[in-house]
């Protein structure tokens, strides 16, 4: 009886495993069949800069709706490509939850996140899967310099960023005190130490250094603290949602300092968020890219394009979402392979690769070669772009 048993179970089990196999081999793809290629992308696509999460995920959608027409064969098969886009809320907590999702679902690249302190948490999760990532927008120089081959970033970082308004301010402003206010993230903490050093470089003084959170709205406390001191400038390290209000404050107790800030106040949708507070040429900042003469044209297509299909202006960096998708799609197409691990080689020596933001080449960190900022102040409500500096 037990041997009959025993008999039972080894046949089940020989069934089950030629069943398996020759399910295996039902589900391998003919050598010409349709290749699915998943890109991830993350942003915050909910909260106070859900206007520029939505920004970066229209620049990759409008991507992959182009690469799909396309008709991009990699090796010997037609593709198509698909977004999995998720939400991080700018929160770091969820962007590793968003990050650890995307692997789960064997995405083969991603290009996110946003904000440096969601990037550079996920970065470890996307490297430990070896995923390429390559990020549009965060510019905290940690996100590359952590020993990873598999980060990459299509904008200048935090110390250029930083380092060149600090002097801007002294040396073109004429400034000879500022005020410094950061919103304790990655990001702010970073652009406002790097302004700090650029100031003091120039011969400026730092008069205030005080801080606030990502979603603060009163700065009634702080704002009254740097009037007395009266600074030529007040800097801010953070995003534009925050910028906002505290413009509109500073309106409020008639402080007439310069506003300066980096890439993250540097948006199109600043002057409804600041209202009437918004004076011309009392707001500077950069965005962390830009094109020279010769990359205006295909520049300002995106822009008419992006505007036509969407019926919103780019904030600011969905043209660095749309280039990154590309440039993924492009290292694929290089390696003849959608495989993370036989492309990444192929990503990793982009040479050139042009782009609607530029060339794009890559040093041995994964940052993007030479760089440019793109000064820019406020008149009539509308972003003017300044100078554009390597
Ligand atoms: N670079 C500005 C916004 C994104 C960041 O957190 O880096």
């Amino acid at each position: 009886m037990q041997m009959k048993i025993k008999l039972a179970v080894i046949v089940a089990a020989v069934a089950a495993l030629t069943a398996c196999g020759q399910k295996e081999e039902a589900a391998a793809p003919a050598a010409d069949a349709p290749l699915i290629v998943k890109i991830g992308h993350v942003g915050p696509t909910s909260g106070a800069i859900a206007h520029l999460g939505k920004d970066n995920e229209n620049g990759g959608r409008m991507a992959i709706e182009e690469l799909n027409a396309s008709g991009l064969v990699i090796g010997g098969r037609p593709v198509t490509f698909e977004l999995l886009a998720e939400d991080d809320a700018a929160d770091p907590k969820q962007g590793t939850a968003a990050a650890q999702k995307l692997v789960d679902a064997k995405v083969n690249g991603i290009v996110g996140h946003l904000n440096s302190g969601t990037t550079i948490p996920a970065s470890k999760i996307y490297n430990d899967a070896r995923l390429p990532q390559v990020s549009p927008s965060a510019t905290n120089p940690k996100y590359t310099r952590q020993g990873f081959d598999t980060t990459f970033r299509l904008v200048a970082d935090d110390t250029q960023l930083g380092g060149t308004l600090g002097r801007y301010a002294i040396e073109t402003l004429s400034a000879k005190t500022v005020a410094v206010i950061d919103d304790r993230t990655a990001y702010g903490q970073g652009v406002s130490d790097e302004f700090e050093k650029g100031v003091v470089a120039a011969g400026g003084t730092v008069v205030a250094r005080e801080f606030t959170n990502d979603k603060a709205t009163d700065f009634n406390a702080i704002l009254t603290s740097i009037k007395g001191k009266s600074p030529d400038v007040i800097f801010f390290g953070g995003m534009d949602a925050v910028a906002g209000p505290m413009l509109k404050q500073m309106k409020q107790l008639g402080i007439e300092a310069k506003f300066m800030g980096g890439d993250g106040i540097c948006t199109a949708g600043l002057p409804a968020l600041a209202g009437d507070s918004l004076a011309d040429n009392m707001v500077y900042c950069a965005e962390a890219g830009g094109v020279d003469e010769a990359g205006k044209p295909a520049m300002d297509k995106f822009r008419a394009d992006f505007k036509a299909k969407y019926n919103v202006e780019v904030q600011v960096y969905a043209p660095y979402v749309y280039d990154a998708v590309k440039l993924l799609a492009d290292a694929m197409k290089r390696a003849e392979s959608a495989d993370p691990a036989v492309y990444l080689p192929f990503l990793a020596k982009t040479d050139g690769f042009k782009g609607v933001t530029g060339n794009i080449t890559f040093d041995e960190k994964g940052d993007i070669k030479n760089g440019a900022l793109t000064l820019m102040t406020y008149r009539g409500g509308e972003r003017t772009s300044l100078q554009v500096i390597r």
